[in-house]
């Protein structure tokens, strides 16, 4: 089998997502998910232009081969625009390869280590009334976990929150930020949704890299009483060094890694048993070949997975994140943002969304396809994440 052609698709069907869709001499063809959010135009210039190139005539069946050529062979490595290009391309093998084989593709990864997938939801609201109200919809949605982010007084907007499209497309909205008055409030949200929801939901919070590691370990251990079931991104974890000082600090379970791109950055956090959670997303890691890897390395260290899964990851990355989350043993919860209606009618899929858990189907392959004609009705929109400034002016984490 040789691969005979590879498309890249930008389509925007309620927010941008970049698909890579391989094609065979023998009429199979895979899909692989290449979205980098506010940055979309860079991983499709780097897939059409140096890698569908390289990938014509070659094996689609040589996986790990093709997967070590991209990474090696380019030179430059890791970086989210190159992993995000590579994720699609190892994504789309697996897709052909399990198509062939006539399996899912969590058959090929080993068969199912559970029956189904645990989701954790959003829930996010200006002020109490409002979060309260939001986490009753995801209740009434049946989602057994929870993150909980809301409004902090005096600042504009719930951080960590994003809302897609930005309204001036060309530049990204400006939000402004507060530590003191978030680190003052959160502890209170957190008592109010025990006292009104119990002790017994499973709640979660991402801080999204606001905090210094000192500011950071203050927090984890504010929050110990609330019993969370993780603190996401207390701190950039750029500095692996600096989760040393927030771990010695607290037992709140910490969860890191949505930004990261290869198991480097994970050196120390895995190693050390700095984290209890990596967060990493197939298509932001290469794809699955090198997430599979780390969550093995994970394993050895009691360390569990919890791929990212927010809007911006498409149906395409959620499929393939759903059969490794079946799969592996160490599996933590999967993030579940959902899509919009059209969303899914670009992407028709056999996984499913019950009761709060997700379960890939039984379809050959990813269990994914693409309505090209109807991605090509909802052309690109350019569209930016937020940015974060504190009141004074100066830039800060957003
Ligand atoms: O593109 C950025 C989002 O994916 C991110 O803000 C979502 O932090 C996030 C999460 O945990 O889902
Ligand atoms: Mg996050």
């Amino acid at each position: 089998m040789k691969i005979v052609d590879a498309r890249v698709v930008l389509t925007s069907p309620g927010r941008n997502f970049v698909t890579l869709k391989v094609e065979t001499d023998e009429g199979v063809t895979g899909l692989g998910d290449a979205t980098l959010n506010g940055r979309e135009l860079a991983v499709v210039g780097y897939l059409r232009d140096h890698v569908v190139p390289l990938l014509l005539g070659t094996d689609p069946y040589r996986i790990e081969d093709t997967w070590q050529a991209l990474y090696r062979g380019a030179y430059w490595r890791r970086g989210p625009v190159t992993m995000a290009a590579i994720a699609a391309v190892d994504v789309a093998l697996w897709d052909i390869k399990a198509k062939v084989a006539g399996l899912p593709l969590y058959q090929l990864l080993g068969g199912a280590s559970r029956e189904r997938v645990r989701t954790y939801g959003h829930a996010s609201g200006r002020d109490i009334p409002e979060l309260f109200d939001s986490i009753r919809a995801r209740l009434a949605e049946g989602y057994p976990a929870i993150r909980v982010q809301t409004g902090v007084p005096g600042l504009e907007r719930v951080y960590g929150v994003h809302h897609g499209a930005t309204p001036d497309g060309a530049r990204p909205v400006v939000e402004d930020w507060d530590t003191g008055a978030y680190l003052r409030s959160l502890p209170g949200v957190f008592d109010a949704v025990r006292q009104e929801f119990g002790p017994e939901l499973t709640l979660l919070h991402d801080a999204h890299h606001r905090l210094t590691p000192i500011q950071a370990a203050r927090l984890g251990k504010d929050l110990e009483p609330y019993d969370l079931f993780w603190l996401e991104d207390c701190t950039p974890a750029e500095n692996q060094d600096g989760l040393r000082l927030v771990r010695r600090h607290t037992t709140t379970p910490l969860a890191i890694g949505e930004v990261f791109n290869t198991v480097f950055d994970y050196q120390t956090l895995v190693g050390e048993q700095l984290i209890d959670y990596v967060r990493s997303a197939v298509t932001h890691f290469g794809g699955v070949s090198p997430l599979r890897k780390l969550f093995d390395f994970a394993a050895q260290h009691q360390i569990k997975s919890a791929i990212h899964g927010p809007e911006d990851i498409s149906p395409v990355g959620m499929a393939a994140a759903i059969h490794l989350d079946l799969a592996i043993h160490n599996f933590g919860i999967q993030e579940y943002a959902g899509h919009t209606p059209l969303t899914h009618e670009v992407f028709p899929h056999a996984y499913t969304f019950t009761d709060g858990y997700l379960h890939p189907g039984e379809a050959p392959g990813l269990g994914i396809e693409l309505d090209e004609e109807l991605a090509s009705a909802h052309p690109y929109e350019p569209a930016y994440l937020p940015i974060n400034r504190l009141q004074d002016g100066t830039i800060h984490d957003w």
